[in-house]
């Protein structure tokens, strides 16, 4: 082992053109590493709070303060620690802060401090990321979900839904399911362009959809994944993030693009009706952050054949995961990184939702940038499945091809998908 000596910070730029923090830290020995802070557009209340300058420039995002707090707070408070002790590091650097939120230093500046320390320690050990963090060194590699079309506050509401994504469940390889997702983009982008409706792609590389209906783009979807000759449901499925906080007035949901609105019960029977209709294999945030009721419902009515994701709605908290898991709400939980600020606390959500036999769903965030640490906490921790946005876009395509590297440098590979996902498809197979 050997101490951490010294942590620099500084401001980079994401896939958004927004300022972000970059955290660099070195060890005695001379071991050198760093991590980038992603960030989101449509966040949870219940997140680590991001340190933005605020004021008139750059719209209020520089990251100067953070920069500043890295250097006068979180550095002398973790310098001398030794860097493989993770959860000692990232407890100094919640004590330095003091706050429930992270505010003082912000959650941008710990997760970035956080993760290049976790780089820092595999560096030293001499191995990839993944691998330091997996004894049997066995590369789990995760089934991609991946979006085709964006909307929501992706794409200036063009749609109310945020992610319309594809996961390739019939592949049998991380590489396999890449190279379905690309026909599908491919076979995507020829349908709009042949029907005059391609504008271009949102914030995550997905197709900035021109539809008349949120129903229409998930019909537009199911038609790529039969355009690129797939069978729906068995070889592709379709994943939506509804992003519902998003269109929530805390009393009634209101989709704008298609002037309707709905109570929670309208809402629920409305995602029944896709869940018959289309090969829905999960449905993210369906329900608002704080309606644990709407959430439960939804979970009780259609959880025994699809994944409820709960992104906004746990904020990647482990507590938060076991008071509202249990109380029925969710069977699957999206696990952000950013969202709770340090690598600790992130694998204590991963740990808490396994507990309570829910699945996990590593992702990335809508700012992104070439920092590729959470294919490597997928792949370690052996999380089975990753949403990193699009198939389009190097902030995207870099955590893609670091799985491709993964996966073909492996001496050993766990089963692709993980042998446990999506019970459900193979309870129908059976029977078929
Ligand atoms: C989400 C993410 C990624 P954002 O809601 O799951 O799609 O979006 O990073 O804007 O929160
Ligand atoms: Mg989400």
């Amino acid at each position: 082992m050997s101490p951490i000596k010294s942590v620099q910070a500084r401001s980079v730029w994401d896939s958004r053109g927004c300022p972000t923090v970059e955290a660099v830290v070195t060890l005695v020995d001379g071991t050198q590493a760093s991590a980038i802070a992603p960030a989101g557009a449509s966040t949870g209340s219940g997140e680590a709070r991001e340190l933005r300058d605020g004021g008139t420039a750059l719209k209020g995002l520089g990251v100067k303060a953070a920069v500043e707090a890295t250097h006068q707070i979180l550095a002398p408070a973790i310098v001398g620690m030794d860097i493989t002790d993770q959860a000692g590091i990232d407890q100094a650097m919640q004590a330095a802060d003091g706050t429930p939120d992270k505010s003082r230093v912000g959650g941008n500046s710990m997760i970035a401090v956080s993760l290049a320390c976790l780089w820092a320690a595999s560096k030293q050990a001499g191995q990839p990321l993944w691998q330091y963090l997996r004894a049997d060194n066995v590369a789990a590699l995760p089934l991609p979900e991946i979006q085709i079309f964006g909307g929501g506050a992706h794409a200036k509401g063009s749609v109310d839904l945020q992610d319309f994504l594809v996961v390739a469940n019939g592949a049998t390889c991380f590489e396999q399911s890449l190279e379905w997702t690309a026909e599908i983009y491919l076979a995507a982008s020829k349908m709009l362009a042949q029907q005059g409706k391609m504008l271009g792609v949102a914030d995550e590389g997905g197709f900035w959809p021109q539809f008349g209906s949120n129903e229409a783009a998930i019909a537009a979807l199911l038609d790529a994944i039969v355009m690129a000759g797939f069978t729906p449901g068995k070889e592709v499925s379709i994943a939506l993030d509804l992003a519902s906080t998003q269109y929530f007035d805390g009393t009634r949901y209101h989709w704008r693009s298609e002037g309707r609105s709905f109570d929670r019960d309208q809402l629920l029977a409305t995602y029944a009706r896709w869940a018959d209709n289309y090969p829905i294999i999960s449905m993210e945030d369906g329900f608002a952050e704080d309606d644990v009721e709407g959430m439960c419902a939804m979970t009780q009515l259609l959880g025994h054949k699809m994944q409820i994701i709960g992104d906004d709605f746990f904020v990647t908290h482990a507590p938060r995961i076991s008071e509202r898991a249990g109380r029925g709400a969710c069977n699957a939980v999206l696990i952000k990184p950013n969202q709770v600020g340090t690598v600790t606390e992130t694998r204590q959500a991963v740990e808490q939702a396994r507990r309570l036999g829910m699945d996990c769903i590593i992702s990335a965030r809508s700012g992104e940038t070439e920092d590729v640490s959470i294919v490597h906490l997928a792949v370690g921790w052996d999380v089975p499945q990753l949403k990193v946005g699009s198939f389009a876009r190097s902030e995207r395509m870099a955590k893609w091809n670091e799985g491709l590297r993964i996966e073909q440098t492996a001496a050993r590979t766990r089963p692709f998908p993980s042998p446990n996902l999506f019970p459900w498809i193979k309870k129908a197979g059976a029977a078929r």
